[in-house]
């Protein structure tokens, strides 16, 4: 790529942080090795449900490979890489005995970063509940704070000394709504939802809490997944479904965990769960606000579900990504604008990125000129936040490698790196080159 194809960071500080974001589950494989406990998701995956009926079993081996992709780090000149620790691999049970072996490899995966000059971010939770815990009711037992409270303490304990930056959750607004443990999601799982919700920002502030009282010069927040929800059609009832939508999926977390109040619309469905200090509890001090955004939801109702709503048709003039989602970059930048707006803290954007199914070419190179053009336009966007007002730090692409993307398997590639599944080889996409470009492009 020219580097006029590069995208303006005119606006951006001059100390922006440019990095890559994986998950535990959807790269790390070695799900029964090393001592590590079953998640929730080794079992859902068993169900059969998964495209392909697919599993997290191998993924793409970063568990034996973190070496090598390292090494891709350290080729994008990225100075930052934000990752999950695997609940049921340090703590197979979910609680009780630490396994040795689990936090070895994050050990020698964070020495490995640290020598190459990139700076760890430690997501505590991207979804992987160990299922011993589910067994026990998972997010829906109050007693989730203290088991997500007491595995915070052991992070910190063995890992403070290195890491300083500190995610509690990430996207507990998309795990929150789609989880396997609210049945049906119909009207009936309603009060569920608002239990688990209520569970999760306790958990977060006693996570806080943990982290701010055992690491020396921590620096935490919470990631959320952030989305405008828009109505699908003219209706008023579409118009309505859409605006309770946006309430759970973009206030239910950051409005309690942020400004100590959860929005008006779901305080009196909150109110059985809530026990007297709990706002209080919730509400700690945090020093960033993490920001995961992909394009707006497009939203219907549909009286039999739960929260009454459905995905709606997008509107026929807006691009699609290859996997169907919308392209709009204004709306990455009015997202920013109102986060900035809302929450007044720095903004680290932890998620951004395109989804395709692209396959190497008769030379094995993985022209990817759709991800790049998608990239420019964000980053472009976040440069025209930032212009704005928006305190707008730090920016990771979504993501290092192709990976295990949930119920899509490994049908939906994200990566800057194609994985061969087959071989585990991996292969710097175009794109890959082009972030390098935009990250030394700001060093210089
Ligand atoms: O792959 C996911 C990630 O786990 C959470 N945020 C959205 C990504 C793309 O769907």
């Amino acid at each position: 790529m020219s580097t006029t194809q590069l995208p303006n960071t005119a606006s951006l500080r001059p100390d922006f942080i440019w990095g890559v974001s994986t998950s535990s589950f959807q790269i790390e494989g070695a799900t029964r090795e090393g001592g590590r406990g079953l998640s929730t998701w080794d079992v859902y995956c068993q169900t059969g449900e998964i495209k392909n009926h697919d599993t997290g079993d191998v993924a793409c081996d970063h568990y034996h490979r973190y070496r090598e992709d390292v090494g891709l780090m350290k080729a994008l000149g990225v100075q930052a890489y934000r990752f999950s620790v695997a609940w049921p691999r340090v703590l197979p049970l979910g609680r009780g005995s630490a396994n040795e072996a689990g936090l070895s490899f994050y050990d020698v995966l964070i020495d490995e970063l640290l020598a190459a000059g990139i700076e760890p971010w430690l997501c505590l939770y991207h979804w992987d509940l160990p299922q011993a815990l589910e067994e026990r009711g998972g997010w829906l037992n109050r007693k989730s704070v203290l088991w997500f409270a007491d595995y915070a303490a052991l992070i910190a304990a063995r890992f403070g000394d290195r890491v300083k930056r500190f995610a509690t959750f990430n996207e507990p607004s998309i795990f929150s709504l789609f989880s396997r443990s609210l049945g049906k999601r119909d009207r009936s799982s309603e009060d569920k939802l608002h239990c688990m919700i209520h569970n999760v920002n306790l958990a977060h502030g006693a996570a806080v809490d943990v982290l701010r009282a055992n690491v020396i010069n921590a620096s935490i927040g919470c990631i959320h997944n952030r989305q405008p929800c828009r109505p699908s059609s003219t209706s008023e009832a579409d118009a309505a479904a859409a605006a309770r939508l946006e309430v759970y999926w973009n206030a239910a977390f950051p409005d309690p965990q942020c400004r100590g109040e959860y929005p008006a619309s779901m305080r009196a469905a909150i109110e059985p769960h809530m026990q007297s200090g709990d706002l209080a509890r919730i509400c700690r001090p945090v020093d960033w606000f993490g920001l995961n955004h992909y394009s707006p939801v497009y939203v219907k109702a549909r009286t039999d579900s739960m929260l009454g709503y459905d995905f709606g048709e997008k509107p026929a003039d807006v691009p699609l990504t290859p996997i169907g989602w919308p392209i709009e970059p204004d709306a990455f930048s009015q997202t920013l604008q109102a986060a900035h707006a809302r929450y007044r803290l720095p903004i680290y954007v932890l998620e951004n990125g395109y989804g395709d199914a692209g396959q190497p070419d008769e030379t094995g190179a993985v022209i990817d000129i759709g991800r790049i053009e998608f990239l420019k336009a964000y980053i472009d966007a976040m440069n025209e936040a930032a212009s704005r007002g928006a305190d707008v730090r730090g920016y990771f692409v979504w993501s290092l490698l192709d990976n295990f993307e949930w119920d899509s398997g490994y049908s939906i590639r994200f990566g800057l790196t194609y994985v061969d599944y087959a071989s585990q080889r991996r292969t710097p996409k175009s794109s890959f080159d082009w972030y390098a470009g935009v990250v030394g492009g700001m060093q210089r």
